[in-house]
């Protein structure tokens, strides 16, 4: 029987990728996003293309009464979920803590951290009984604070511990727990974080080769397929023009 990954944040950048790489592995998906035309395309290009199944929801995991009411009562032929990846994140501004813009703060800890929170906790009843594995995208960022990233860079360390605290608490149940940790990485990312200066968004992957968003893909596709007595707990990936969040080398 086919195994089944529910992926947030699958319309565009690593959530897109993941769904590609496991839908040519064979595996069904459950995709979430906002932009509904953006989701029903990945669905049905890679249904056409892998043959698989796809389920689409649309919602935002900031808003958690949709999270629990879309996820909590999901069709009896989608609740056998083996892997859930909370991708659906963002960066908003890049700011001095003393100037950034209030708003973006709240939205970053609302989708990041909230959002991550809301999902893992409708999701758990399901991988529960399936004894499944839950991959949280962090950063860099969750890693080592840089100038101005502030709030975002508190996002992602709060991935990385609500990570531990899972692998911990969810230990009784036997359910995996990864967080995967990437560096600069070539997606809408930017984009968003700079409210569509696409010259500036560029500005940031100018002179070097970041990472693709299939190389993020790459990892969950190894990490959920490793031997069921394994559990990949933590990984950090950079491209090689890349140390760490303050070092990057333009040649
Ligand atoms: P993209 O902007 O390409 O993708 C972000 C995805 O998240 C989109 O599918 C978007 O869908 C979804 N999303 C954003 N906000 C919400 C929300 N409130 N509710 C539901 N879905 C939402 O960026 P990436 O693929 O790069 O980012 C994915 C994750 O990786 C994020 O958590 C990001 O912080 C993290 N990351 C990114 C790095 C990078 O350099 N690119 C490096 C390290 C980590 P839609 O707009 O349709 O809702
Ligand atoms: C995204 C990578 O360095 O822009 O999480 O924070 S960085």
């Amino acid at each position: 029987m086919s195994k089944i990954i529910l992926i947030t944040g699958a319309s565009s950048g690593f959530g897109k990728a993941i769904a590609e790489k496991f839908a040519k592995g064979g595996w069904n998906l459950i995709l979430t996003a906002r932009r509904k035309e953006k989701l029903e395309q990945v669905a049905s290009e890679l249904s056409i293309q892998y043959g698989i199944k796809t389920h689409c929801l649309f919602f935002d995991v900031q808003d958690k009464e949709a999270v629990f009411t879309q996820l909590s009562h999901l069709p009896s032929e989608w609740q056998a979920i083996d892997l859930l990846v909370n991708n659906a994140g963002l960066a908003l501004g890049r700011d001095p803590f003393d100037q950034a813009n209030l708003d973006d703060w709240e939205t970053m800890i609302n989708t990041n951290v909230k959002g991550l929170l809301y999902t893992s906790r409708a999701i758990l009843p399901y991988l529960i009984k399936q004894k499944g594995h839950i991959i949280n995208i962090g950063s860099t960022a969750g890693k080592e604070v840089y100038k101005d990233g502030n709030v975002y860079c508190a996002t992602k360390h709060a991935v990385d511990a609500i990570t531990k605290a899972q692998r911990i608490d969810l230990l009784p149940h036997q359910i995996k727990v990864t967080s995967i940790h990437p560096g600069a990485s070539e997606t809408e990312f930017s984009i968003v974080r700079f409210k569509g200066d696409t010259a500036k968004a560029n500005a940031v992957y100018d002179g070097y080769k970041a990472l693709q968003a299939e190389d993020i893909a790459d990892v969950a596709w190894y990490a959920a397929n490793v031997p069921a007595h394994v559990c990949i707990n933590d990984v950090v990936l950079t491209c090689v023009a890349q140390a760490n969040s303050m070092y990057l080398h333009r040649p």
